[in-house]
């Protein structure tokens, strides 16, 4: 794989078109016969793309049934910059159609769509696709150097920030698997007892001993990308490891619980079993195990993951809302869920002492949670002042710099062996 090409992919019925993209981004038809003819006629052609400083890698599909095959299948190890689509394309898909095919797979790409306006209208195009900033049109028939230009714009300018991270997504895919990823887990501790209830594993990539990029920025590119999938599954697996091991390192009578984070992308048909089976391999019961799932994140998808949350219920597992309160949810939508822990974002514990509004939310919110069974965990508590006011609350379990930033799974099984999180006495 060379990383540093520009990759185009063209969507066309007409083969003629694709010979005229390869010659002008790449200097060559990709016919050796052709380009002989062509010197011979009308002497030394300029390698446009390469005398533009770009280097493309230009490959074409016929259809746009096709081109979204070849797209799919480039996604994950070797994905496109740009697309250029032809409106026409008979028969089968026509461009519009396969636009939206190619979004569904990512709304990020970049696309143009060729078109002579001759089947729909300017208005007609943007009405059915939208405005989209990663959308161009031109109009057919196009100067080879138009071409040219927009590829020359889009990787140079708006495409830069979109190349690094497809990039980082290329790499954080290899990284699966090696000592550059990692999992460290943050103390959950439960504020009534002032002992130690669990852990949340938080993923971490680094690279030499430097971070390579903080992981909601990483973990969005995979989900981008398709490498979530895989990510998250590794991460799972480090997940329950790390619980068969805090079971037999705990003093406690009851095995730590240990929660991860996992993208709505990964909630399919086979994680409740893939993970249960994961469990089965470790010795870990489901029950030690927390799935945490973002408030916004699931919320957009509410029905699709309705029955997977249902099934990890079953299975045992418990299911947390994270980040309560950052999204916009109607609580009766998100009450269909059959989650068992609220997880407030760590927005509300900052103000909980200075601001009146943000501590009656906390406390209504609490509240809420015990009405209706469900257990309750603060985030982002840094200070005693915080922990007081949410233990006055009732609130049951609280995270936080207060008590343990995230340590790696040896400290974890330090903290575990020493029980030692009580260095903080509750204010009475
Ligand atoms: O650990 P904190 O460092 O900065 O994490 C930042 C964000 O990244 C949080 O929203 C957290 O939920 C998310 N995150 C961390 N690790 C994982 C992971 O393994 N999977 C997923 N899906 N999200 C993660
Ligand atoms: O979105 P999620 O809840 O998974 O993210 C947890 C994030 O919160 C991680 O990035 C973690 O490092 C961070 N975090 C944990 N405790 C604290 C805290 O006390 N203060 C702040 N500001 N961040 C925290
Ligand atoms: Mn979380």
């Amino acid at each position: 794989m060379n990383e540093t090409k520009i990759r185009v992919l063209t969507i066309d019925d007409n083969e003629g078109i694709h010979e005229d993209f390869r010659k002008v981004l790449t200097g060559t038809s990709g016919s050796p016969e052709l380009d002989k003819i062509e010197q011979e006629l009308f002497g030394e052609s300029v390698s446009a793309g390469s005398a533009a400083g770009i280097d493309c890698a230009v490959v074409s599909a016929t259809q746009g049934h096709e081109g979204a095959l070849v797209y799919q299948s480039n996604l994950t190890t070797n994905p496109f910059d740009i697309v250029f689509v032809d409106m026409r394309m008979p028969p089968g898909w026509d461009g519009l159609r396969t636009i939206k095919e190619l979004w569904s797979i990512n709304p990020e790409q970049f696309i143009v769509l060729c078109s002579a306006y001759s089947d729909y209208t300017y208005e007609q195009i943007t009405a059915e696709l939208g405005a989209k900033p990663n959308f161009l049109i031109v109009k057919k028939p196009f100067e080879p150097e138009e071409i040219l230009q927009i590829v020359r714009s889009v990787t140079l300018k708006d495409g830069t920030e979109v190349r690094r991270r497809k990039q980082m997504a290329l790499e954080l895919g290899s990284a699966v698997g090696t000592t550059e990823l990692s999992l460290v887990f943050q103390p959950i501790i439960n504020l009534k007892t002032s002992r130690l209830k669990g852990f949340e594993a938080l993923c971490r990539w680094t690279r030499d001993g430097a971070v390579v990029e903080r992981p909601d920025i990483f973990i969005k590119a995979a989900e981008d990308y398709g490498q979530i999938t895989q990510l998250g599954l590794w991460v799972a697996e480090e997940a329950i490891s790390a619980a068969a091991k805090m079971k037999l390192t705990g003093a406690s009578d009851s095995a730590p619980t240990v929660t991860f984070n996992v993208s709505v992308l990964q909630l399919t048909k086979e994680f409740p079993g893939q993970i249960a089976k994961l469990c089965r391999q470790y010795g870990v019961e489901p029950s030690q195990m927390g799935v945490e799932l973002t408030e916004s994140n699931i919320m957009a998808e509410v029905d699709k993951c309705n029955a997977i949350v249902s099934e990890l219920r079953k299975i045992g597992f418990c299911v947390l809302i994270d980040d309560f309160g950052s999204g916009y949810s109607s609580l009766g939508s998100l009450f269909k869920l059959s989650f068992d822990t609220l997880k407030i974002d760590r927005d509300f514990t900052a103000n909980i002492v200075e601001d009146s509004t943000a501590r009656i939310v906390v406390k209504t919110i609490i509240g809420m949670a015990q009405s209706l069974g469900m257990t309750f965990i603060a985030e982002g508590v840094e200070t005693i002042e915080q922990r007081d006011a949410l233990a006055g609350f009732g609130c049951d379990y609280a995270q936080g710099y207060l008590f343990s930033h995230p340590v790696s799974l040896d400290d974890a099984l330090a903290i575990l062996e020493q029980d030692d999180l009580q260095d903080t006495p509750m204010a009475a």
